[in-house]
């Protein structure tokens, strides 16, 4: 009876929550219903059991739509154990399906009268082919007395998934053990991701896996008229039913282009030819499409396209004939030269032919050059407007077609190729090498030679020249002379490999020289094989003698003493020598010039009329193929300085420094940019940057060094501040001394010696370099223009220099003091940041920089010596070197440090009244920090209250701890710094200012 009463109470609920329920109904389109107990409209036609418990109740909502609802409330009675079954429920192949319950139950505590054996959870069970529970159901919220009163209602909705399913379908039941129940609706849903149109691609309705977090990976099938581009497009579907992460795309087919998600056939005079371009484009010029759909256009007649055009390119047609062409003969060369086309027919790569023919003597016909006429660079696809033909004939006609051509020239059949054509006579010519050196006889000292006259002498051969040299000594050779085709050349050391070339000279002058032959003269002979050989010629002396007393005949009398003569040491035999030239016809070169007995010369390349000459006499060529860039290391005047390896055939690879030379330079620039190598090739010395060679021809245009790993001087001491021994920076100096000693040997006036221009090595060896404009200082950003106009690195320059430019070792002498002074101070930059004006004008008073902080007394005495006046009076680089080489071996003079007279920074030191006395400068407590390169301590200083440098003089290491200086180093070089400060104070008694 109580049981009834409450269900008409529920009824009441289910009236009011049914208006909620209306706004559930729409269901998202990923989700499709299995079951739906709302949406049936007869009886559900589910099963009760016992037939007391569950009861249906058919309610309507305020739309009069029928509702079913299941309730049961048999809380007041013991062992409730009531059961609802729901129908069989179809999967549709799902795997994992959706139960959404909604539901209100009643709060047990609130029953008048005691709870009973009240619950407030039911049980949902599944069965596939046995019952399995799936949770057990608790409301969220239940529902009271009150709520009834008040018509409130607290519906419940729980949702549980099920997976994975095995079967076609399932039932559903609903245990309730005593609890008071309206399930107001059951639904069954599974999810799946929709169809989808993504990127052109179509994507079917898809059931996601059975695991929550499966990803289900779907192919997706491109749209009419569109294809997969580079991959098939796939999506992933989710458990939740959401595609994920798409990959691929499709695209519209060549002929089409995509509009509003579909593909769309071009239109006539359109065309669309690349899957990534995006919509169809207009024909490009001088083509069309003339059907819709088009892939390509075809060119108008008589224009042409080849398979490596692009397709939006214009169709294009051969070029006309080259124009203005103009020939340089000199001698059997021809130097032709024309311009481009007046009608490149639009393309960009118009190559050049020539055609050579030989013109008969008589003029009447003309035949092909044949092979042995030299083209440079080439005779076909000149890229260049310009050719040089070699080789020719002396004083004979021929006639040079030359023709241009373009990519599409061999399509255009019935294009009636345009020559232009040039007639040239040619000069007188130099013989052609020699073509083969023999050796007919080796000494000790001595390699007979002979050889063939040239295949075309070109006219009367006047002389042979004979050039040699020692293998791998090819910077010293010598020459000499003969008017034969041999020669014994004498005076060569034993057991020495030595390079031999040979040219000829006619009234045209002289030839290009033969190729290298290498001959070895013989081994010394020792005592003892001396006193063997003097044997074996006794014994054939004794034998000949003993013939000739035999035989009696004279021929053999003769041939044996010449056999025997030949068993003598250093004798020549059968061999007709052309007499050797006297010593003076000898000549010794050097780099190319002639060179006086020990005395090494340096050649300015201005002496070359032709600058590219001058490189080439000093600089070997490299092939750039032999070259990797791998990383740009800085920037110089010309352009990017780069490192990386060299791997030249048959050495081992090495880093190697490049210069390069920017592209768009002048004549002027190019030579510029190799003057260097012209100069740095004829230096030969440990302490003088290597050239390794140059690249000229091919761009860009590159100079090739050694690699120095540190970089230059300057940077590399700042970097290291305080970090080498006294020991180590005299071993750079001695470095960079012995290296200007070379130099000023040679007779060559570096003008920019500065820390900035010496390289250093990983070993720490210095080394001098740019010597690239050293003559007039361009590229360095330190000088300046003085009142004569020339640009001068003032605070590295002699004075003498300065004011009327003589440039001399000795001004070198003067800039190495400088460098002394910037190795001793790590980099400090000299006389700071003074003007170059007041540099000039103390220098001028006699004012000198004082000697830098720890810098041997030795040190400085040498610096103050270069700095003198008087240029004569500075010492020599040799005298430096020798100095510098005698510190190094007794330490100990290296000890004594420098005056504190003579170091108290930002003071300069007057240099010739100079001993102890001091011009003083006010200075504040950040400058004298600042001075020692400690002025990151300023404000600590000034925090803790030195603010003035008297104070300052009174500090104690533990003063500095206190202010917060703590690093030991830092602490010693300010202490050593205020007690040479105090000895100042007291030696000057000059009152200095904060
Ligand atoms: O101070 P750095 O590192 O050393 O920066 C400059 C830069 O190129 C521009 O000149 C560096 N440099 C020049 N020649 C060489 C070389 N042979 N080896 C290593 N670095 C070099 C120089």
């Amino acid at each position: 009876m109580q049981s009834r009463w409450w269900c008409c109470r529920l009824v009441a609920w289910t009236w009011v929550w049914s208006l909620a329920l209306l706004g559930a109904w729409c269901i998202p389109a990923n989700e499709v219903n299995l079951l739906d107990s709302r949406s049936v409209i007869g009886d559900l036609g589910w099963v009760a059991y016992p037939k007391n418990g569950w009861e249906e109740i058919g309610e309507v909502d305020e739309d009069y739509a029928p509702i079913h609802t299941y309730q049961v409330c048999r809380v007041m009675e013991q062992n409730q154990n009531n059961w609802l079954h729901t129908n069989w429920i179809l999967t549709e192949g799902a795997q994992r399906v959706f139960i959404e319950l909604k539901f209100t139950l009643r709060d047990c505590n609130s029953l008048p009268g005691g709870v009973g054996t009240c619950k407030e959870t039911f049980n949902m069970v599944m069965k596939e082919s046995r019952y399995i529970k799936i949770d057990t159901i608790a409301a969220d919220e239940s529902f009271t007395e009150l709520d009834l009163g008040d018509r409130v209602m607290k519906l419940n909705t729980e949702v549980r998934d099920l997976g994975p399913l095995t079967r076609k379908g399932f039932y559903l039941a609903f245990q309730d053990l005593g609890a008071c129940i309206a399930l107001v609706s059951v639904r069954v849903f599974y999810k799946r991701c929709p169809f989808l149109v993504k990127s052109l691609a179509e994507f079917p309705d898809t059931i996601p896996g059975s695991e929550a977090s499966q990803l289900v990976e779907v192919v997706g099938r491109c749209v009419n008229n569109s294809l997969p581009l580079y991959e098939p497009p796939r999506m992933h579907c989710s458990a939740e039913g959401e595609w994920l992460v798409p990959i691929g795309k499709c695209v519209c087919q060549p002929g089409f282009e995509e509009i509003n998600g579909s593909c769309q056939v071009c239109k006539v005079g359109f065309y669309r030819s690349l899957l990534e371009s995006v919509a169809c484009s207009k024909c490009p010029p001088h083509s069309a499409a003339r059907q819709m759909g088009a892939t390509t256009c075809s060119c108008e007649d008589a224009y042409y396209k080849i398979d490596s055009d692009p397709p939006n390119m214009a169709c294009t047609r051969p070029p006309s004939a080259p124009r203005n062409a103009i020939s340089n003969v000199n001698e059997t060369s021809v130097f032709l030269e024309w311009s481009v086309p007046m009608e490149t027919g639009g393309r960009k790569d118009v190559r050049y032919n020539i055609l050579c023919r030989r013109v008969f003597p008589d003029g009447r016909g003309v035949e092909e050059c044949g092979p042995n006429v030299r083209f440079l660079p080439r005779r076909m696809g000149l890229s260049n407007t310009s050719v040089m033909v070699a080789d020719l004939q002396s004083h004979t006609n021929y006639s040079f077609l030359l023709e241009a051509v373009n990519g599409v020239s061999e399509l255009a059949k019935d294009h009636v190729k345009q020559y232009v054509s040039l007639n040239v006579t040619t000069n007188q010519a130099a013989p052609s090498p020699v073509s083969v050196v023999r050796k007919d006889h080796t000494g000790k000292s001595s390699i007979a030679l002979s050889w063939a006259e040239p295949d075309r002498p070109n006219g009367i051969i006047l002389e042979y020249e004979i050039k040699y040299f020692e293998k791998e000594q090819d910077s010293s050779y010598t020459i000499i002379k003969s008017k034969e085709t041999e020669m014994v050349v004498e005076g060569l050391k034993p057991s020495s490999v030595y390079i031999f070339q040979v040219r000829a000279r006619t009234s045209a002058g002289y030839g290009a020289f033969s190729r290298r032959f290498e001959f070895q003269t013989s081994p010394y002979l020792t005592a003892t094989s001396e006193r063997a050989q003097a044997s074996i010629v006794a014994v054939a002396i004794t034998l000949a003698l003993v013939l000739l007393a035999v035989s009696g005949f004279l021929h053999l009398h003769i041939s044996i003493l010449m056999m025997c003569l030949c068993l003598l040491p250093n004798r020549r035999c059968g061999y007709s020598k052309a007499k050797q030239d006297p010593e003076e016809e000898k000549m010794h070169f050097h780099n190319g010039h002639i060179k006086f007995p020990g005395v090494r010369t340096y050649i300015d390349p201005l002496t070359y009329e032709d600058p590219n000459q001058a490189v080439h006499e000093f600089a070997q060529e490299i092939d750039v193929s032999f070259i990797s860039i791998e990383r740009i290391i800085g920037a110089g005047e010309f352009g990017e300085v780069c490192s990386g390896p060299l791997r030249l055939p048959g050495k081992r690879e090495m880093q190697v420094a490049i210069k390069t030379l920017k592209a768009g330079y002048t004549e002027q620039q190019r030579r510029d940019f190799l003057w260097e190598a012209s100069i740095m090739g004829q230096f030969n010395h440990p302490n003088i940057i290597r050239l390794e060679g140059v690249v000229t021809k091919s761009k860009p245009v590159m100079i090739i060094t050694e690699y120095m790993e540190n970089g230059s001087l300057d940077t590399f001491l700042k970097k290291n501040d305080g970090q080498f021994t006294v020991i180590q920076l005299v071993g750079m100096l001695r470095g960079i001394a012995s290296g200007m000693r070379y130099l000023s040997d040679m007779g060559y006036v570096h003008r920019d010696l500065a820390a900035r221009n010496i390289l250093v090595n990983s070993n720490l060896v210095c080394k001098v370099s740019d010597f690239g404009l050293s003559r007039v200082l361009e590229d360095d950003p330190e000088a300046a223009y003085t009142t004569r106009g020339g640009k001068i690195p003032i605070r590295w320059t002699a004075p003498e220099a300065i004011a009327y430019r003589k440039f001399t070792s000795a001004s070198d002498v003067w800039s190495y003091g400088i460098v002394m002074w910037e190795v001793m101070s790590y980099g400090e930059r000299p006389y700071w940041e003074m003007s170059n004006q007041d540099v000039i004008k103390a220098v001028e008073e006699n004012y000198r920089l004082p000697g830098p902080m720890d810098c041997p007394e030795a040190l400085y005495h040498l610096m103050m010596d270069c700095w003198q006046r008087e240029r004569n009076s500075r010492p020599k680089f040799d005298e430096i070197v020798c100095l510098l080489d005698k510190l190094i071996r007794n330490p100990s003079s290296l000890k004594k440090l420098v005056n504190s007279s003579h170091r108290v920074s930002n003071l300069l030191v007057e240099h010739a009244s100079a001993e102890g006395e001091c011009n003083t400068l006010s200075q504040t407590v950040g400058e004298w920090l600042d001075s020692i390169k400690m002025g990151r301590y300023t404000e600590l200083f000034m925090e803790g209250g030195y603010s003035s440098l008297e104070t300052v003089a009174q500090m104690t290491s533990e003063d500095l701890r206190r202010v917060g200086v703590n690093l030991a180093g830092h602490q010693k070089k300010i202490i050593t710094s205020i007690q040479e400060m105090r000895v100042h104070m007291n030696s000057t008694n000059s009152t200095v200012n904060i």
